[in-house]
């Protein structure tokens, strides 16, 4: 091939890569993108990133213009051509290139070290105060005005500046939500602050987060929800998780009726699992009490719903949603069903674990069995006395979430039932241990036996409906 044709060629071939990239970055779904803000701190960075952007192209093409120019330009046309004269040190050049690339740097710094003070620059008083504390492989949040700890998942006022303060209780990780600002490293035996005001003119919205500094085998399972809600929505979820749990919160004067759970088998791997994974707590439970009150359940036989008996694949089960779930609760809960599909997570579920069809938990009996297990060691559920650990996320509203273990799984029955099952296969490496009977503990590399405090598939579905319903 001759010369001229090959570059052609090439030519063509670097048009269409361009083309095609170019299209590809037309697509409008780009949930994680740092470059669409929608905070202060945000649009700061981005207004540094496009100045950068902007004069370093602007000096790439001048650039490579000059060299293929002079390439073309001075190149040796015949072999007898002789060589060009040869010189050294011309100061007026010099001069200008030493100028013209500081000039151009002023033009870089002096935003950039504004942008720097502004940031680093303690938040304004009246700040929202948020406690982030990064935790092998998870997160702890904490309102310390209002008294109320969460975990993996925030709500945020839009308009508010919101300061939040960043330790860990072991290794460095890195708190990050790309479309709000970030990211800042969590580092242990230091505070670290980071400020920003998600824009008021925000609709509720969902954005996802993430660790981004390498912290241990789950590290890459390391990831929280935030929710930007209106002022008064963030005040009417303050005030539901303010309280302590609330248990079978549902407005109703009928007699409290245990919780139908529809899990599924797994026999054929994770995509019926997911698939399976529709139907929720189909829930009747009703009778608004605070976690600890005396009254206990009247369990009745479960409609026609939640009949074991009946066929439990995909979504036709009539089931009740979180969202529905969410709206009886409390406080304000962002509705599950307008959660954007890149804030749904879609772990696969590790083949091989497998849960009884069609078994029904009994929130009383869950939260028996909660109480008096290994669980109370490790996790706190505020309204519940006997449960004060500190090791792992509170749960006081783990029915309100939308997730598990750190926006792994959806925060459904079924995922649920096989996390207290087997969270060391769901998620590798975790420190909540194995509990399902005769299932095998990937970490202590054995099967779990009832004198560790193994659990029936029964035990674990009445687990689950208690959690659920704690709203
Ligand atoms: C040794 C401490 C420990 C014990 C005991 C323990 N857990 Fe956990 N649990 C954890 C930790 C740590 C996590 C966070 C795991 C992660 O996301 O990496 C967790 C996560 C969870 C979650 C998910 C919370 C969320 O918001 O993502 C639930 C639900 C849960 N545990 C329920 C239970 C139940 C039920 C029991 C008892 C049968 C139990 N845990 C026993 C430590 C423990
Ligand atoms: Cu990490």
């Amino acid at each position: 091939m001759k010369g001229p044709e090959r570059l052609r060629q090439l030519a063509s071939y670097t048009l269409l890569a361009t083309v095609i990239f170019i299209a590809a970055a037309c697509s409008e779904s780009h949930p994680n993108s740092t470059l669409t803000p929608h905070s202060d701190f945000g649009r700061d960075i981005d207004f540094l990133w496009d100045r950068l952007l902007l004069l370093g192209t602007i000096v790439f093409v001048l650039v490579e213009v000059a060299l293929l120019y002079v390439v073309f330009k001075y190149r040796r046309k015949s072999e007898d051509q002789p060589l060009p004269p040869q010189t050294h040190g011309n100061t007026k050049l010099e001069i200008a290139w030493t100028l013209i690339p500081a000039i151009i740097l002023v033009f870089i710094a002096v935003p950039t070290v504004r942008t720097i003070l502004k940031t680093q620059a303690a938040a304004a008083p009246g700040s929202l105060n948020i406690d982030v504390i990064g935790h092998q492989w998870w997160w702890e949040f904490k309102y310390p005005e209002y008294g109320v700890t969460t975990a993996n998942e925030i709500y945020l006022p839009t308009g508010r500046t919101v300061n939040f303060r960043l330790r860990s209780a072991d290794v460095i990780h890195s708190f990050w939500t790309p479309q709000l600002g970030g990211k800042r490293d969590v580092v242990t035996n230091r505070t670290n602050y980071i400020w920003l005001t998600p824009d008021a003119s925000l609709e509720p919205s969902v954005w996802n987060g993430f660790c981004v500094e390498y912290c241990g085998t789950s590290h890459a399972n390391m990831r929280f929800r935030v929710f930007t809600v209106k002022p008064d929505q963030f005040a009417s979820w303050i005030a539901g998780q303010k309280m302590p749990a609330r248990f079978g919160a549902v407005a109703s004067t009928a007699p409290a009726a245990p919780v139908a759970m529809v899990v599924p088998v797994n026999t054929k791997g994770a995509s019926e699992i997911q698939q399976a994974a529709a139907p929720r707590v189909a829930q009747q439970s009703s009778g608004t009490r605070a976690e600890g009150g005396d009254a206990p359940a009247v369990p009745r036989p479960t409609d026609a719903s939640a009949n074991p008996g009946a066929p439990q694949s995909g979504p036709a089960a009539p089931a009740t949603t979180l969202a529905d779930a969410g709206a009886l609760g409390a406080g304000y809960v962002f509705p599950y069903n307008k959660i954007p599909g890149y804030a749904i997570p879609n772990a696969p579920v590790p083949p091989g674990l497998s849960f009884t069809a069609g078994l029904t938990g009994n929130a009383h009996r869950g939260r028996q069995a909660f109480s008096t297990s290994a669980c109370i060691g490790c996790h706190a559920v505020a309204g519940n006395p006997m449960a004060m650990g500190v090791t792992g996320p509170n749960l006081t509203h783990f029915g309100s979430r939308s997730t598990i273990g750190a926006g792994l799984f959806p925060n459904t029955p079924a995922y649920l039932a096989l996390w207290i099952k087997n969270a060391r296969s769901m998620k590798p490496g975790s420190i909540m241990p194995t509990f399902g009977m005769n299932e095998y503990d990937p970490q202590l590399k054995t099967k779990v036996a009832s004198a560790q405090g193994g659990l029936s598939d029964q035990q674990v579905a009445d687990i689950v409906a208690y959690l659920t319903s704690l709203k």
